[in-house]
């Protein structure tokens, strides 16, 4: 158990910080002092914890785990850093004798956003997990300057504003200067023999670019495990170049320090989509180069010697835009510390393990050689000998099977196929749910599970509930403690007691209630950014994601018009009020996802509008969805849209969110929603679509007809039509045309229509479900019973198990 602090021991300490970084006394300081000072003191704790279970580390010499991660999405830390020191108590009293709420300091902080959605929040989520489980895992990444950017909502369309959270959000950064690493860009490569005849490559006329690192502490729920996220800054060596600045070229004599300072300027706001852009090899080599070299000082520091590298250390690629930690650490065995080949290659594979969290194929990295090796020679020529090895092998293996050995290889017509490379140096690769994991094993790496099968394993993803339920919804959480006790803080499976209380009408009521205060919540929050006014009775259906054309938020669509189109024909019909609420931000250059928000947005505008229709039907589109938004919609939630096609989502997290918050999924047979199913049983979910192999079918067969539903289907004619007679006075001519248009094979690629009818009976089930207050109170409890198995502890003990090869640091 952590130290136990007095009132008047934080007061203290809170009063030290303002007088020394600003000079002030608690009456005289602002609320931003008080915060910053009051983040201060958090911080030092935790820094204190941080030194302690250091020198544990130290004197065991146990093996470590780095997570290795282009994106990171913490969210706020002030609450949760309080919450999992479980000091709430003792700073909301010290702050109280300064006249200050604690809440309101909460409030001010920014969002750390460097991520942009379910990969950047797992990779969070878990090292979360990893600190609870007390073990020492650390993440690594890049410190941008920029974050996610800020969605804003104007005249219908998405607008895109710059994301400065460090302005607040760096009084978590700790910046450690002489801990600095130089990375390598450019130049070239020059042969050179030494005088026993043996050749070596040396990198020349390189540009040299600087990471400083800047560690955020990471905390766990009742540990006293602090482990580090380490977030890396690019600047320049150079910050001037005098002579071209004597020379009145000003602009010239800053090029070098600019070159530098981009890299880690701004977060690719790019979701499940890449595009081969130099700026992003940078960003990817640059954060791993620093890494990697600072993991081999760590460990020749602490054990003298690289041949135990692997039984120490392990290095986790979370999809494959870390992957050039595969070729970095080969370049640092092989060029700084001369290892053969062979004995470098077998701990580099000892050492890395690889999450896929993605099958669709404009995600998967492909780089461009040219672009590749002109940028960074030296891993080039490493990557070219890993494949020219690799293709030995597969010849061996698969001498009759050409198309096999072509989609296995690394370096295939002109492209670096990432994916292909870390399967073939992992020893370990997962998926993120059970059929997701399946998938990649029959389909997208079915090749190299007939070499080795075993390195495939799945873990499904998992969430940091105590973040989504204890700290997000306080209400319910104190409910089910007041039920079950305070176990299930530790242990999510305890949340099963709840079942006990399945047939307990009080206890149904209590959670109704609750239910119906987080709504109001939201509600007040609704109107005070978008100026609707909610029933908090009606049905809250929430979709909140990424918005990718995957993902469906235009099914969603579909069936809203469709419920408008049958009121403006009866509006006698008896349709149970609902709030549709969406959150979705459409990656910058993604025209289709902006033309599918601007629908929503327009949408909301014309029910708005009609007296008819508004007291049943509204549309809430919350611009910039983030994890603070998140804490406040998924306590809200009754409905959990979960409506990908079926293949398409690796696992979904929001899902899990949603479920331990008391909110029924509709969903798909995708990702996690399939153990969703299995955890809840039918009765307590929505099930609707085609499945995997169905959807496989109709397109090996090449029968999907899209454009026949809109002749053949009347509620999917009228929709088309509200859509060609305008929406708000627009008319949505692309989506239209995405769907059915002309006779293009690739029309409704997502099976939008194809699914429409299954969707439509299935929200007619909710409706209904809805109405038996007994009976949706029994199935909300039984998701909240339900949904421990998706705890992130669970999954990272999964990990350390199955993939890590790692344990407490205590045990
Ligand atoms: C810029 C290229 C790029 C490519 C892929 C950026 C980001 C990605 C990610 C793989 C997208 C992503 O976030 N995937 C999501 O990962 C979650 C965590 O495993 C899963 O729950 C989601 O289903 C998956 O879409």
């Amino acid at each position: 158990m952590i130290n136990k602090f007095t009132v008047n021991e934080i007061k203290e300490r809170i009063e030290e910080k303002l007088l020394h970084h600003f000079g002030r006394e608690a009456k005289s300081a602002t609320k931003h002092q008080i915060y910053k000072s009051t983040c201060l003191v958090v911080r030092d704790i935790m820094s204190e914890l941080w030194n302690k279970n250091h020198d544990l580390i130290d004197s065991h010499k146990q093996k470590q785990i780095y997570y290795l991660s282009m994106e990171f999405l913490p969210g706020t830390s002030l609450k949760n850093n309080i919450f999992n020191l479980e000091i709430e108590n003792v700073f909301k009293e010290a702050l109280n004798e300064f006249g200050e709420n604690i809440e309101t300091l909460y409030e001010m902080e920014p969002d750390a956003g460097l991520g942009n959605g379910g990969l950047g929040r797992l990779a969070s989520c878990y090292l979360d997990a990893i600190a609870t489980c007390g073990m020492a895992g650390h993440g690594f990444s890049i410190c941008y300057e920029y974050g996610i950017f800020k969605q804003k909502i104007k005249d219908c369309k998405q607008i895109e504003e710059p994301d400065d959270w460090l302005n607040l959000g760096d009084i978590w950064l700790i910046p450690k200067y002489d801990e600095a690493e130089e990375v390598h860009f450019g130049g070239k490569l020059e042969e050179v023999w030494d005088e026993n005849g043996k050749m070596k490559l040396i990198h020349r006329d390189y540009t040299t670019v600087i990471g400083i690192p800047k560690d955020m502490l990471i905390t766990g729920y009742g540990s006293e495990v602090v482990n580090t996220l380490r977030l890396w800054k690019s600047t320049s060596p150079i910050s001037i170049n005098m002579e071209l600045f004597a020379k009145g070229k000003y602009l010239k004599s800053m090029e070098e320090k600019h070159f530098a300072e981009v890299i880690s300027k701004i977060l690719y706001p790019e979701d499940a989509h890449v595009e081969g852009k130099s700026l992003r090899i940078m960003q990817q080599y640059f954060f791993i180069s620093a890494s990697m070299q600072a993991l081999v000082k760590r460990h020749l520091i602490r054990f003298g010697t690289l041949d135990n590298f692997h039984e120490k250390v392990g290095v986790h690629i979370n999809d494959t835009h870390p992957t050039m930690a595969i070729p970095e650490l080969m370049r640092i065995f092989l060029d700084e510390y001369e290892y053969e080949w062979d004995k470098a290659w077998e701990i580099v594979c000892k050492t890395i393990t690889y999450t896929n969290h993605t099958i669709m194929s404009e995600a998967l990295e492909k780089w461009p050689e040219d672009l590749f090796a002109k940028l960074l020679p030296r891993l080039h020529s490493i990557v070219v000998e890993i494949n020219r090895r690799h293709t030995v092998m597969l010849m061996r293996e698969f001498p009759n099977n050409e198309a096999l050995r072509n989609e296995m290889a690394i370096i295939y017509d002109g492209k670096l196929k990432m994916a292909n490379l870390c399967v073939a140096a992992a020893h370990k690769v997962n998926g993120v749910s059970a059929l997701h994991s399946k998938i990649i094993k029959e389909k997208l790496f079915n090749g190299f599970v007939k070499l080795t099968p075993d390195k495939f394993t799945n873990v499904t993803n998992g969430i940091a509930y105590r973040r989504w339920l204890c700290q997000a919804n306080p209400k319910l959480s104190d409910f089910i403690e007041e039920l079950c006790g305070s176990e299930f803080k530790y242990n999510a499976m305890n949340l099963e007691n709840l079942m006990k209380y399945k047939e307990d009408s009080n206890v149904l009521e209590r959670l109704s209630i609750i239910k119906r205060e987080n709504k109001i919540r939201l509600a007040d929050y609704i109107k005070k950014h978008n100026n609707i006014i909610v029933n908090p009775d009606s049905i809250f259906d929430v979709q909140v994601k990424r918005l990718h054309e995957y993902k469906r938020q235009l099914l969603n669509l579909f069936h809203i018009m469709d419920l408008y189109n049958q009121l403006k024909e009866n509006p006698n019909k008896d349709i149970y009020p609902r709030t549709f609420i969406f959150g979705a931000k459409a990656a910058a250059g993604y025209h289709m996802a902006k033309q599918i928000i601007s629908l929503a947005c327009h949408l909301s505008k014309m029910l708005e509008d009609d007296p008819v229709v508004r007291d049943r039907l509204k549309i809430v589109f919350l611009e910039n969805y983030s994890v603070s938004l998140a804490e406040l919609i998924m306590p809200a939630a009754d409905v959990s849209e979960q409506i990908s096609l079926a293949g398409k989502e690796a696992s979904g997290t929001g899902n899990m969110k949603l479920m331990i918050n008391g909110a029924i999924t509709l969903g798909t047979m995708d990702g996690a929603n399939v153990e969703i199913l299995n955890a809840v049983g039918n009765e307590n979910i929505f099930i609707f679509g085609l499945l995997v192999d169905e959807v496989e079918k109709i397109i090996q067969s090449g029968i999907y007809r899209p454009w026949a539903y809109c002749h053949e289907n009347k509620y999917i004619a009228n929709i088309i039509k509200l859509m060609t007679d305008g929406i708000d006075g627009i008319v949505f001519g692309d989506i239209i045309n995405s769907l059915t248009a002309g006779y293009n094979s690739n029309a409704d690629q997502y099976f939008v229509l194809a699914d429409f009818d299954s969707y439509k009976m299935a929200q007619e089930d909710v409706s209904l479900a809805y109405q038996n207050k007994t009976k949706w109170g029994q199935m909300s409890i039984t998701n909240i019973a339900k949904s421990g198995i998706f705890s992130a502890d669970r999954s990272i003990k999964e990990y350390a198990d199955k993939i890590w090869g790692i344990k407490p640091i205590n045990d």
